[in-house]
């Protein structure tokens, strides 16, 4: 049994039984009843993920603001070495190296992204910096280690020996093949809404695993792993970037809510266009969607079941089975 399934089994919080598209836009509009405590709220994609919400939770409940709450929470997995997906003990690359990811976005539309970076713990933190301090939306590589180590971040070896040792195993073969939900699809993407009603999402992930050296994902690419406009609300994606990046998902996804869609609506429309437009690697790979508007109300997408995630809101930090586009 999988990591996640058996997380599933075992946890505590409450979880909905995946259902039909047509069953889940009814719970999740049972969600919009009482809209005026709807605020604060966070989503993020993954089950593991509580421990990550509920570090944003710390910060929307005392009052502050969605971009410290995303930022606070999605490091929370950064530094876990038990998650083999983002940060400290991800899978490494094909040749053996850890390579990061991240993106975040504030109130104001600004942006911030880090890729391919090595040797820094906290990516989300460096993409953040790369936001705030430079003119700049996105830094890649070894230009981006020297922004981290000139912002005083510190160099470390992010490769444990559990992912050094799932390398070694995966070499023997040495064989590519994404599978749906067996391979730990646990990249963070988290859209926060804070009580003065500001969103901000952020994204950070270690990549597919043994993926080539210098593939980069969606996760780091603004519109795509994640996007947020204060206007509207934010989106994020997990599962296989290649059909994130070429369909500009989490973008797709606020356009469609601000034409009016519910969220829930709004990642059905962007898991079906991917389907449309790649109906053979629809069939073997998974993908899914986040997301949650000004309003507090939110949605969750997948092409297979087996997407679920984290639902921080009214006090309760709950997870959830998301519904899908494809039956078992
Ligand atoms: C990527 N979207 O690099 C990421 C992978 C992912 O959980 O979501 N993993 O393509």
């Amino acid at each position: 049994m999988n990591s996640r399934r058996k997380f599933l089994q075992n946890t505590l919080f409450g979880s909905i039984a995946a259902g039909n598209a047509a069953f889940w836009a009814k719970t999740a509009e049972q969600f919009d009843h009482s809209a005026k405590d709807a605020l604060p709220a966070v989503i993020a994609t993954w089950g593991p993920n509580v421990k990550a919400t509920a570090a944003a939770w710390q910060v929307l409940s005392t009052g502050g603001r969605a971009l410290d709450a995303v930022e606070a929470g999605v490091r929370v997995p950064e530094a876990d070495p038990a998650d083999t997906s983002v940060g400290y003990g991800g899978l490494p690359d094909r040749d053996g190296n850890v390579t990061l990811d991240a993106c975040i976005m504030d109130e104001f539309g600004n942006a911030g992204s880090v890729s391919f970076l090595q040797h820094i713990m906290h990516p989300i933190s460096v993409a953040r910096r790369v936001m705030e301090k430079t003119p700049h939306v996105m830094l890649v590589g070894e230009g981006a280690l020297q922004f981290a180590l000139n912002e005083g971040f510190k160099k470390e070896n992010l490769l444990t020996d559990n992912a050094r040792k799932a390398w070694e195993d995966w070499k023997v073969k040495s064989e590519y093949k994404p599978q749906i939900n067996v391979e730990r699809h646990d990249t963070i993407g988290m859209i926060a809404l804070d009580k003065q009603q500001r969103i901000a999402g952020a994204c950070t992930t270690s990549g597919l695993a043994f993926k080539m050296h210098g593939r980069v994902g969606d996760s780091p690419v603004i519109g795509a792993g994640m996007f947020a406009d204060n206007e509207v609300g934010g989106a994020a994606a997990t599962g296989l970037g290649e059909l994130v990046l070429r369909t500009l998902g989490s973008f797709l996804v606020v356009e469609e809510m601000r034409r009016g869609a519910h969220p829930q609506k709004a990642v059905e429309t962007a898991v079906k266009r991917i389907a449309s437009k790649y109906p053979e690697q629809t069939n073997e790979n998974q993908v899914g969607f986040i997301a949650m508007d000004k309003k507090g109300r939110h949605g969750a997408f997948g092409i297979h079941p087996g997407f679920n995630y984290v639902l921080y809101q009214r006090g309760e930090n709950k997870v959830f089975e998301a519904a899908s586009l494809k039956s078992r």
